[in-house]
């Protein structure tokens, strides 16, 4: 028994540089020699990731003039005259983002300077976005050289948790854009964000569920996101400083001294975070549509054709992991006209049974003996699947379907798609083209 239990306990490890599994107690990879051993207790249960690329700017530059590889190099000047960044060498003097060139200059002299060239970081970024991409659809860029990235359900894909995709990703980055990120793993947003900046460059750390608030405590309140110079100055004049003190402090107590911010506090020093990692402005709705052979007025005709639609968009959102909040329902007429129709729910859905009900009530009011063309169904508004179709307290029967819909899909990933049927789409088949 008591080894069952140890097995469990035993921290993840592996080198992030040849990638081996590493057994507890060792420094060095025991394949490649490397000290760069990455081990935590929760690392293959962790699934949000924040990335943030190296000294972004200075290391693009770097990447295309070796010579400037041990120089400390500013990049900045331009119209501004202040720094835009800093190599990690110019900032070993002291040089900082934001700083007035002149002043920079003085602390590091022997800086070479270069003016930004935009385009070119801009298409790094885009770059490095389409491999992150490759990781997993939930890609949430925050600006051109970070984002946060949802794992969760990739295992399979990758045939590897997330931490070791992300190592992997962090060396293709290396090997292919020729600049650095580092990684930050957590169990949310904020934490996978502080842990990004914790050991720049090249760094990945880990912050768990078991050590967040221990890991807050000590550390100044301007950690916690929308904390800046004004805010902290008045939170400073109440003779609050750390986290810990905050999560000292009730929540109502928070709430009537700072309002809305109090409860972001309250919850933050906490590690208590609950936001999504949304995607992108690119892939904002998923949806499904079709023409028809000959036009259809009849209420009866178009059912089985949005059932099945709302299949379709029902298995791609399943596949991805994510969940809309609204539905729309989009129809052409005869004469070219589009009619579409949104419907906001509750909560963020990936069932077809939803999709299609929402659907259905919006569609009900259109079909007045008009003659449509085109049919078509999809949600925006998209999430992670975290938060999708909790169990229904006031609509049992919703429940129920849901848990249909689930056994469907059972069925269908076990004897392939066309196994079942369900009543509505029975039959409905030969209209569409
Ligand atoms: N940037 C800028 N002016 C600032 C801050 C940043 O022009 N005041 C630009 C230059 C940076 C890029 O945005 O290269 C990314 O910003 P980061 O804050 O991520 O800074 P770096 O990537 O340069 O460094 P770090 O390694 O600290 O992330
Ligand atoms: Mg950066």
């Amino acid at each position: 028994m008591a080894t069952e239990i140890d097995t469990q306990d035993k921290p993840g490890g592996f080198c992030r540089d040849c990638l081996t599994e590493q057994p507890e107690g060792r420094t060095r990879c025991r394949a490649c020699g490397s000290p760069r051993l990455l081990r935590h207790k929760e690392l293959y249960g962790l699934t949000l990731a924040h990335i943030d690329c190296d000294a972004f700017y200075a290391s693009i530059e770097k990447r295309d003039d070796p010579s400037l590889a041990d120089k400390p190099v500013i990049i900045g000047g331009g119209k501004r005259g202040v720094v835009s960044t800093a190599c990690y060498i110019a900032r070993i003097s002291g040089v900082r983002s934001a700083m007035p060139m002149f002043k920079a200059l003085e602390a590091c002299p022997d800086a070479v300077v270069i003016k930004p060239n935009m385009e070119k970081y801009v298409t790094v970024g885009r770059q490095m976005r389409a491999m992150m991409q490759d990781l997993t659809p939930l890609v949430q860029p925050l600006s051109i050289d970070e984002a946060f990235l949802e794992l969760a359900g990739t295992e399979r894909l990758h045939r590897d948790p997330p931490a070791r995709t992300l190592a992997r990703f962090a060396k293709r980055v290396e090997s292919e854009l020729g600049i650095s990120i580092s990684v930050g793993l957590s169990y949310c947003k904020f934490l996978a964000k502080v842990a990004s900046d914790l050991q720049k460059p090249r760094g990945f750390s880990v912050i768990g569920k078991a050590e967040a608030l221990d890991f807050l405590a000590p550390r100044p309140v301007t950690t916690i996101w929308g904390v800046g110079k004004a805010f902290n100055a008045s939170l400073e004049a109440d003779g609050i400083r750390t986290i810990k003190q905050l999560q000292a402090m009730a929540e109502s107590d928070l709430m009537r001294r700072y309002g809305v911010m109090g409860q972001r506090l309250y919850r933050l020093s906490r590690g208590i975070d609950d936001r999504t990692v949304h995607l992108n402005e690119a892939a904002k709705s998923v949806s499904a549509e079709t023409t028809f052979f000959d036009d259809i007025s009849s209420h009866e005709q178009l059912v089985p054709i949005l059932r099945s639609l709302s299949e379709k968009v029902s298995t791609r959102l399943k596949k991805h992991d994510i969940a809309g909040h609204t539905v729309v329902l989009k129809m052409k007429t005869t004469d070219f006209k589009s009619r579409t129709r949104n419907r906001r729910l509750e909560d963020p859905t990936q069932l077809a049974d939803r999709i299609f009900r929402t659907g259905l009530q919006l569609m009900e009011r259109e079909t007045d003996g008009t003659k449509f063309r085109l049919l078509g169904i999809g949600v925006t508004d998209l999430e992670g699947s975290s938060r999708a179709d909790p169990p229904d307290l006031v609509d049992q029967q919703a429940t129920r379907r849901a848990q249909a819909e689930a056994a469907i899909d059972k069925l269908r990933d076990k004897f392939g798609k066309g196994a079942v049927e369900t009543g509505y789409t029975f039959g409905g088949k030969d209209r569409k083209r």
